[in-house]
């Protein structure tokens, strides 16, 4: 079997057995170890920009960091200006925000893009010395929508394909990005590329339509910019079964802690990094307008909010972060009691292990994103319910997760009085209809599981006929 290259912004770090890292993570090795292959991305680290000449594009191999098995993990460092200029600028400042609607918080430079283009070129420099030519490379998420590009600058006609975790805007959003021709010309580099939903991917397609003459043939390939592509929907999932075990890990002492603050009060609970796309400030909302609509309820519920900092020296994450600790602040403020402190808002990451048997606990799991490819914490959330006595997922419309998981009770995040109703049904909802929409969530999550989403879409790309690759 081809052996599976794969390449991220950041290589996980992972070794066997280790409990914190992410299924995700997990899933991947799992694919490497079963081929044999590599992992290669950014180390996390930054180097001054004196070590390596302006655009000089580090030759060499880069140092292997790990090796498991048949799996080796190398890394590269990024100097402070490719950090400054990709990560933080056009990957942080423009991409994500735009993919995720949210235009008004985007900005752009174009040394910024220029700064994209070396990085994901410097990838490719590295990469191109690594990879043999029977090789599938599998690269994700919007860091790398320029990979298969340097890589085809280099001669490679290997099977490359990218896996998009975030969401693909309308057409009339992606254009918003002055660059966004340049930007999908590169993308069609790739012979595979793969969407959480089938919005996704029909936005993608209606783009090469309308922008650039593009057209999608009978069998689904997409034809623009004079390449062939294919596009497919690959809904990342979760491992139902080792995240129930781990939830159900029950006398974990941090749970017991909690416990004993509830004193039985339900607890209602969201965890996710601090990132504007969440709709933390909306959901702090909603839940101050159930508070001062439900009075029965006071004292008898409390709002854990997990939410660790994330991407800290982007200016936009700056402000969320200011602005959510005044609100946390004011609705404590307004309602608090001696004895009751109606929302409690954690700055900080907790290990996976407690997290999960804390999601068990939680009467209500509140995954309310303004926008979001998937939404692993949905997922997670729902699999660690105990079937007998689940609690209740309120998810956003507007996530991914709620194309499959349409049994949870689906709210507007902009809609502040529907989110606090649905709060109420939650906390108010009897056991059988818990029963039986967990019951309907988890045959869905069992069917798109980790393991289909991570075989389906390395089994493509392995199939793909190597005319796709080539052809102009
Ligand atoms: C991107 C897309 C897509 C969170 N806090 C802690 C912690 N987490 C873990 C969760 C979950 C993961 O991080 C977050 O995944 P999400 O999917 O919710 O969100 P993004 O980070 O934005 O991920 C998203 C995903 O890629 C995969 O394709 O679903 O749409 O935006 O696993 O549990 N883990 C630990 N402590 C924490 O405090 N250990």
């Amino acid at each position: 079997m081809s052996r599976l290259v794969v390449v991220s912004n950041r290589v996980a770090p992972i070794n066997e057995g280790e409990a914190t890292a992410g299924g995700l993570a997990a899933g991947v090795m799992d694919a490497l170890r079963h081929s044999g292959g590599l992992w290669f991305g950014w180390s996390g680290q930054t180097v001054p920009d004196a070590v390596v000449p302006p655009d000089s594009l580090a030759p060499g191999l880069p140092p292997a960091v790990a090796r498991s098995g048949p799996v080796t993990l190398y890394t590269t460092d990024l100097t402070q200006r490719d950090y400054n200029d990709y990560y933080r600028g056009f990957a942080n400042g423009t991409l994500w925000p735009t993919l995720h609607y949210q235009t008004g918080l985007a900005r752009f430079e174009r040394r910024e893009f220029e700064g994209y283009r070396r990085v994901n070129r410097h990838f490719a420099r590295h990469l191109a010395a690594l990879v043999t030519p029977g090789d599938v490379i599998w690269a994700h998420d919007y860091h790398l929508m320029g990979l298969a590009a340097g890589l085809r600058e280099l001669g490679l006609r290997n099977r490359i394909g990218l896996f998009l975790h975030i969401p693909f805007p309308a057409p009339a959003v992606l254009t918003t990005i002055p660059v966004h021709a340049e930007l999908m010309r590169a993308l069609c580099q790739y012979d595979l590329i793969g969407f959480q939903t089938e919005a996704d991917r029909r936005a993608f397609a209606d783009y090469l339509r309308q922008e650039a003459e593009g057209q999608e043939l009978p069998d689904g390939t997409l034809q623009a910019f004079g390449r062939s592509l294919r596009t497919g929907v690959y809904p990342i999932g979760v491992d139902v079964d080792a995240l129930r075990a781990e939830a159900a890990l029950a006398d974990a002492p941090h749970l017991t802690a909690l416990r004993a603050g509830l004193g039985g009060r339900a607890l209602v609970m969201s965890v996710e990094r601090l990132d504007y796309s969440k709709g933390l400030r909306q959901r702090f909302a909603a839940y101050e307008r159930f508070l001062a609509e439900q009075p029965d309820w006071h004292r008898r519920v409390e709002y854990l909010q997990i939410a660790p900092p994330s991407r800290s020296d982007v200016e936009a994450y700056q402000a969320i972060r200011r602005e959510l600790e005044g609100e946390a602040g004011r609705i404590n403020g307004r309602f608090a009691e001696l004895d009751w402190t109606p929302l409690r808002y954690l700055n900080r990451s907790f290990p996976r292990r407690q997290l999960m048997p804390l999601y068990a606990a939680a009467q209500v799991g509140l995954v309310t994103p303004l926008r979001d490819g998937m939404n692993l914490v949905a997922k997670e959330y729902a699999a660690a319910q105990n079937p007998e006595d689940p609690g209740v997922l309120v998810l956003s419309q507007f996530a991914g997760a709620a194309r499959e998981l349409d049994a949870a009770l689906l709210v507007n995040p902009h809609d502040e009085a529907g989110m606090a109703m649905a709060l109420k049904q939650a906390l108010g909802m009897a056991v059988e209809e818990r029963r039986e929409r967990h019951a309907a969530m988890l045959r869905v999550m069992r069917h798109n599981s980790l393991e289909r989403w991570r075989d389906r879409f390395v089994g493509d790309l392995r199939q793909l006929p190597s005319l796709v690759a080539s052809t102009g």
